[in-house]
């Protein structure tokens, strides 16, 4: 008897790519896609799909995972406890961080968060590389190496005080990331600002969770949007701007793209689901919505739809960062903390494509082809994961969710795999649930559980490639002062 050509076939479902959905058997041999077809076959194994979708694995390109916060908080989950619960979320492929602080060696930095992710991860793995400590020697010496190493883009933050990057050292960087050709992902907020209103408000006595959304004002958003485009436009270096959470954000990165900017950017869950008032509950449960920058309003939630659906915004990421409502999280300085003594972060992974889902394809805004480029295509193709990762292709890695358009579901606290003990989504009623999930051909999650021993995820070596490259404006077509900039990297 001959062996089967294919290890594993999904026979039936309906295939969605960002442009297609068609019925069709996926098979699989080894860890990769090898036919997409009618009729195909035998396998070794079967499963049968019928009446399911049969997606992309998730890319989630932006989530903290056991990462410690510059005020020394760690996250509330492992490796193995993030990656599960994003696996049964229907991701299979996770950005998360490996965060300098400062004095901090960004290669010991870099070993560090590899040991622990080469332990725990279930499904597979990159890195942003977070720089707080922008010396010479991490610049000059450790990044470039780094970057080649295959950590193809850089983090900073605009504010927060242990951890923010002003503007002429920001520059450095941007240089710095331009010469190795990595993307360079911020978080911008206007520092000032934020620090400026948390004084004055925790002076008069504000220290309730709902202040947090009142001392990240709108317009610290736009401003350094627009603070950090103008220095990536001086140097010719791609950017890509997190968690976009307000209309005049979302208007400022507009204006840019319409420029021939080479400027990228994600929202993320919490901006389209949830709102300022979340955190407006008695005593400190409101802790538990908090987040920066912080969920906004309802014309925020719909501007953003519309900046996603006009191709402003490219990616939504979770942004998971977990911490536990008591002591060792957002309770850590007692149980009625002000709000600037609360770690700031929610959990996501495992809830951002079931949202999604339900209101993008069971409900119906912007439809499935847009949910697939959204959270699995584009970002997999904006940071070099493309055409291993984000695609139901051949050739591709077999990372697949199996969906079922039907199922519905109340989501509940104990329901969630990850370490952080709440959802922010509690209650809310879904259609739509990923019901096996494949990471490079194993069946990972099946009828409820898991699959794959921690340490089975594998880093994802990638450089920045195509989107991370100067668009080469610079010397074409910019301004007299703006070739000047050239001259002076
Ligand atoms: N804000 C951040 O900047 N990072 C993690 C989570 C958060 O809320
Ligand atoms: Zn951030
Ligand atoms: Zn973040």
């Amino acid at each position: 008897m001959t062996e089967p050509a294919y290890d594993l076939i999904i026979r039936g479902g309906r295939v969605a790519t960002t442009t297609d959905v068609f019925e069709a058997d996926v098979a699989i041999a080894g860890e990769a896609i090898v036919a997409v077809g009618r009729g195909l076959g035998p396998a070794k194994r079967e499963v049968d799909a019928r009446g399911k979708l049969v997606l992309p694995g998730g890319v989630d390109s932006h989530c903290h995972i056991e990462q410690l916060s510059a005020a020394g908080i760690m996250n509330a989950d492992t490796f193995e406890s993030a990656t599960t619960s994003a696996a049964f979320g229907g991701t299979t492929s996770v950005i998360s961080f490996a965060a300098q602080h400062v004095g901090m060696q960004l290669g010991q930095v870099l070993k560090d968060y590899h040991a622990l992710a080469r332990r725990g991860a279930v499904i597979d793995y990159a890195f942003h590389m977070i720089i707080a400590d922008p010396t010479k020697e991490t610049l000059e010496r450790d990044l470039p190496l780094l970057i080649r190493q295959g950590h193809g883009s850089i983090k900073i933050f605009m504010t927060y005080d242990r951890l923010k990057i002003d503007d002429e050292p920001l520059l450095d960087i941007l240089v710095a990331a331009r010469e190795g050709g990595a993307m360079l992902c911020a978080h911008a907020e206007n520092h000032g600002i934020i620090s400026w209103m948390v004084k004055r408000l925790l002076a008069r006595g504000y220290s309730h969770p709902k202040y947090h959304a009142i001392s990240h004002t709108r317009f610290s958003e736009a401003e350094a949007f627009n603070r950090l485009i103008g220095m990536a436009a001086l140097v010719d270096q791609p950017i890509m701007i997190f968690h976009v959470s307000t209309a005049e954000g979302a208007q400022t990165i507009r204006d840019a793209r319409g420029q021939g900017l080479k400027v990228f950017a994600e929202t993320c869950p919490q901006y389209l689901f949830l709102t300022a008032d979340d955190l407006d509950k008695p005593g400190a449960e409101g802790a538990k919505w908090m987040c920066s920058p912080p969920p906004r309003r309802k014309d925020d939630q719909e501007a953003l739809w519309k900046a996603l659906a006009l191709g402003d915004l490219q990616t939504i990421s979770s942004d998971h960062a977990p911490y536990r409502f008591d002591e060792t999280g957002k309770l850590r300085a007692g149980p009625n903390p002000n709000f600037k003594q609360v770690a700031n972060g929610l959990p996501g992974l495992e809830m951002r494509l079931p949202l999604l889902f339900d209101a993008m394809v069971s409900k119906g805004q912007l439809g499935l082809e847009k949910f697939v480029e959204l959270t699995a295509t584009a970002p997999a193709k904006i940071y070099n994961l493309h055409p291993r990762k984000g695609s139901i292709a051949v050739g591709a890695d077999a990372d697949i969710a199996i969906w079922d358009p039907d199922r519905r579901i109340t989501v509940t606290d104990a329901m969630m795999h990850d370490l952080a003990g709440y959802t922010p989504f509690a209650g809310r009623s879904l259609q739509g649930w990923p019901v096996t999930v494949l990471s490079r051909g194993r069946v990972i999650v099946e009828s409820g559980k898991l699959n794959a021993s921690p340490g089975s995820g594998r880093f994802l070596a990638r450089s920045g490639g195509e989107a991370a490259k100067p668009t080469g404006r610079l010397v074409a077509d910019m301004s007299p002062e703006q070739n000047f900039g050239a001259k002076l990297l």
